[in-house]
């Protein structure tokens, strides 16, 4: 963001920020993005997330580099150096020691389980999640009232910790009047899943603190985020961030490009009329940022919903297959046995005018993005581990859902005429 932009304050590109989960889908190139602007940028990591991956034998589609790679390949192109400090964020000595010597005056907190369906996968996943996730925010909570009580937190929520109520969805509080008197309240939560669940946690505990510390807080309810490539990371292969496709990691349009280029039917769950509030990489970036140079008071807790349109499923699937069949691809969609437990037929409108009013232009949705995200996708095909596509984590734990996939599979299977590998039925998780 530079001068003439709308949502440039001045005198701010200089700010210290630390982000926490910085090597991640979206921290990594929201560390390029603000070293690239002149911002004096810090990393957290304990590559959680590469271990998750490992542990599930999937993997980024894109070939990301370690983070060692990746900082060093940044200076060459850029100049700028990135520090680092690689640990976990529930480890409060360390984060302490970090926010002591760093003094940032924004800390962008992504370090936390990102995954819904990872979350329902067991009782392990539900409580490694929720302890990941509000343990690592409380100890960042407490590093920030005793290092640095000026900074200002920039905390990735979710627009699923509001679930889909039958009115439409303000941004964070609403004004009720109950029995003649009125108030301005925190809007009511029906999270999707526990991962969901971590999230409303967090916005209790940071709106809590805001209120008995002064801490200054900005909770971004963020949508669905699709999108490869940001301004940076397209500069050089080494700068790619991570994109997953997997059925824990992978979020509904970026797993439907990857399956539309390897002819894999597209899996919309249940009728596919869930609506959700989503936006493109690129504005990630650009909300994060309006965020920090525009920040709360002390005390403040606010609320941003931050997406830019809203689509159902289907027609984020029709959308793919559109751009498929116009690139000479065979795209089918398929209708699976929804895994989860959510509404299907839903009223929703959530309002989102706050981050447009500071400045956001958005980047919208269209064929022209999905076929340069297919493009993207295809140069890394033989990269594609089919077998991680299907559901595996059921929201109610039933088998039904597997036999459904399992039937998919075998569809899939016997409609494939290249010999290319077949795809592998899920296995029930055992735990
Ligand atoms: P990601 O999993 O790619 O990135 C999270 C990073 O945090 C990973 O690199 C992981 O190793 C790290 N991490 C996790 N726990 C940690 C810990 N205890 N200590 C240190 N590092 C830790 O996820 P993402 O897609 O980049 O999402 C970033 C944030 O934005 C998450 O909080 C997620 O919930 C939120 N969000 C994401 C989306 C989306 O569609 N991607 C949408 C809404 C909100
Ligand atoms: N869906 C399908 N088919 C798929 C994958 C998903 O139909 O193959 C459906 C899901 O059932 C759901 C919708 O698409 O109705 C969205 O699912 P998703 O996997 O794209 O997104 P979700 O699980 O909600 O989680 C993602 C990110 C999470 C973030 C959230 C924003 O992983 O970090 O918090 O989007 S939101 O949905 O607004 O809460």
């Amino acid at each position: 963001m530079t001068e003439g932009d709308p949502g440039y304050r001045g005198g701010m590109s200089s700010t210290r920020v630390l982000i926490l989960g910085g090597d991640g889908y979206l921290g990594w190139p929201t560390a390029l993005h603000l070293s690239a602007r002149g911002y004096e940028v810090a990393l957290v990591d304990d590559f959680s997330r590469r271990r998750w991956h490992l542990e599930q034998s999937t993997d980024s589609l894109t070939p990301i580099r370690s983070l060692d790679e990746r900082v060093d390949a940044w200076e060459e192109i850029s100049g700028h150096r990135l520090q680092t400090h690689v640990g976990d964020i529930c480890d409060a000595d360390f984060l302490d020691g970090v926010v002591a010597s760093f003094r940032p005056e924004a800390i962008v907190h992504y370090g936390q389980q990102s995954s819904a369906p990872w979350s329902m996968t067991s009782r392990r996943h539900a409580v490694e999640t929720q302890q990941n996730n509000v343990v690592g925010t409380l100890n960042l909570l407490f590093a920030i009232r005793d290092h640095a009580p000026d900074c200002h937190l920039v905390k990735l929520g979710t627009m699923g910790e509001y679930g889909t109520p039958d009115i439409d969805i303000e941004e964070g509080f609403i004004e009720i009047e109950h029995k003649g008197r009125r108030d301005v309240l925190p809007f009511p939560k029906q999270p999707h899943s526990f991962y969901h669940l971590s999230k409303v946690h967090d916005s209790h505990n940071i709106h809590f603190t805001c209120r008995v510390w002064d801490l200054r807080a900005t909770d971004l309810n963020q949508g669905v985020v699709y999108g490869i490539e940001t301004e940076e990371t397209a500069l050089d292969e080494r700068l790619i961030t991570r994109f997953d496709y997997d059925q824990a990691f992978g979020t509904a349009l970026n797993r439907f490009c990857v399956q539309a280029v390897i002819g894999h039917p597209l899996t919309v769950y249940g009728s596919g009329n869930q609506t959700r509030g989503t936006l493109n990489i690129r504005d990630t970036l650009q909300c994060v940022e309006l965020a920090i140079v525009n920040p709360a008071e002390p005390g403040e807790y606010r609320v941003f919903n931050q997406f830019t349109e809203q689509f159902s499923v289907r027609e984020l699937a029709a959308l793919v297959q559109r751009a498929g069949h116009e690139l000479g691809l065979d795209v089918e969609i398929a209708e699976l046995e929804n895994p989860r437990v959510e509404a299907e037929e839903h009223y929703y409108n959530a309002v989102h005018t706050k981050l447009l009013e500071l400045g956001l232009r958005p980047h919208l949705l269209g064929g022209e993005l999905v076929r340069s995200m297919l493009g993207v996708i295809a140069r890394y095909r033989d990269r594609i581990i089919e077998h991680a596509i299907l559901p595996r984590a059921r929201w109610r734990g039933a088998p039904e859902v597997e036999s459904d996939a399992a039937r998919l599979a075998r569809r899939y299977e016997s409609g494939r005429a290249n010999g290319a590998r077949p795809v592998a039925a899920p296995e029930p998780v055992a735990e």
